[in-house]
């Protein structure tokens, strides 16, 4: 191709994405886009798939501490899901053309985030809950929007995780009613457990609009749909009620109801704390990163067993091809 006919074909493409975003339609992987399209969505689609992965660990932690048969095998079928979402994400990322391995290993070497939230351990059994009413209500907040993100295997792909989601979160709602309605020292577990994740809860929106560096440009291509503050304040708008009807809560002393604006209004969140803990400096981020670079060398024969197989596999079917 010369130049001229490159220049020619970007031309056409750029015209052909643009009407795409303007009609509110969708980029298929086919489709011609900008490379810092491409670029974004790779960045947060792996992030977010990364973050499904690492997110399986603190509950996986519970799953032998669970208190009943009946709550061992609901914990292990939400932290199943979680792995289905990081794998639905992953190949929704491949279709923007990084194979997955090495959005992997940007993972395993330290250079790809994932959500702040894995970061923080959880302590007691009413952790488990205050991760399914708030980390996954927060996610359904962040990610019902998704579903409708400009990339159309990403948002297929988070349809499936929403619907997942809200059942992640009942369940977590429904261990904290529990706690919360059973013996004094129970619903101090499950007031413990909502005071240690509500702020870190809210920080999984990202930081403020002021210092989101990638918000406007991911709204106006229309993957993301509304600004960081705006999820967050719709999410606090949400469980404030919700908080109520658990007979719980909330740990921040400027909540109230604002009759003007006619939100909530919430105290300023601890944002040195939010990137310190993305710099790698949490609670637990040294122990989640160990844990998967040791799952990941645990599974290096499986993934050797799946490749030699595919290998065979194929050998077969071309020798039938030659045979026949
Ligand atoms: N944690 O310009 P911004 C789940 C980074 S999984 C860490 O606002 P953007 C679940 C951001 O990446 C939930 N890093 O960015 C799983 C950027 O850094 P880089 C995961 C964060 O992309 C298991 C920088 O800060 N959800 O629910 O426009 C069990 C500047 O930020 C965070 C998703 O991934 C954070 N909280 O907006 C249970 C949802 N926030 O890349 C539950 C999809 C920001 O320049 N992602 N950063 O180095 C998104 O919606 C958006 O990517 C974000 C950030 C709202 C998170």
């Amino acid at each position: 191709m010369t130049d001229q006919e490159a220049t020619q074909q970007e031309t056409t493409g750029q015209e052909y994405f643009d009407h795409l975003i303007e009609q509110d339609s969708r980029v298929e992987p086919r489709d011609w886009m900008p490379e810092a399209y491409r670029k974004t969505l790779t960045r947060q689609v792996s992030q977010h798939a990364h973050s499904e992965i690492i997110g399986m660990q603190p509950e996986a932690n519970w799953i032998t501490r669970a208190p009943s048969l009946k709550r061992k095998a609901i914990l292990m079928a939400k932290v199943q899901d979680e792995a289905g979402h990081g794998l639905y994400l992953y190949s929704a990322a491949e279709t923007l053309g990084t194979p997955r391995d090495v959005l992997n290993q940007q993972l395993l070497d330290g250079k790809a985030k994932y959500s702040s939230i894995f970061n923080y351990p959880a302590r007691t059994w009413a952790d488990i809950g205050a991760i399914g009413w708030l980390v996954d209500g927060a996610a359904i907040c962040n990610q019902v929007p998704l579903c409708r993100a400009s990339y159309g295997p990403y948002g297929r792909a988070m349809v499936r995780i929403c619907k997942e989601e809200s059942f992640h979160q009942r369940q977590g709602w429904e261990i904290l009613y529990e706690l919360s309605n059973g013996t004094p020292e129970q619903k101090q577990m499950a007031q413990d457990a909502v005071n240690r994740f509500y702020g870190p809860a809210l920080q999984m929106f990202g930081p403020p609009d002021a210092d989101s560096p990638h918000s406007q440009q991911s709204m106006d291509w229309k993957i993301k749909r509304f600004s960081n503050d705006d999820l967050r304040q719709r999410f606090v708008d949400m469980i404030v009620p919700q908080v109520e009807a658990l007979g719980l809560t909330l740990p921040d002393p400027d909540l109230k109801w604002n009759e003007d604006r006619g939100h909530y209004d919430y105290g300023e969140l601890d944002w040195e704390e939010f990137f310190a803990v993305i710099k790698g400096q949490g609670p637990c981020n040294r122990q989640r990163m160990q844990r998967r670079r040791e799952a990941h060398r645990e599974g290096a024969w499986v993934r050797e067993a799946a490749a030699a197989y595919a290998e065979k596999t194929s050998q077969t079917a071309a020798s039938a091809l030659i045979g026949a």
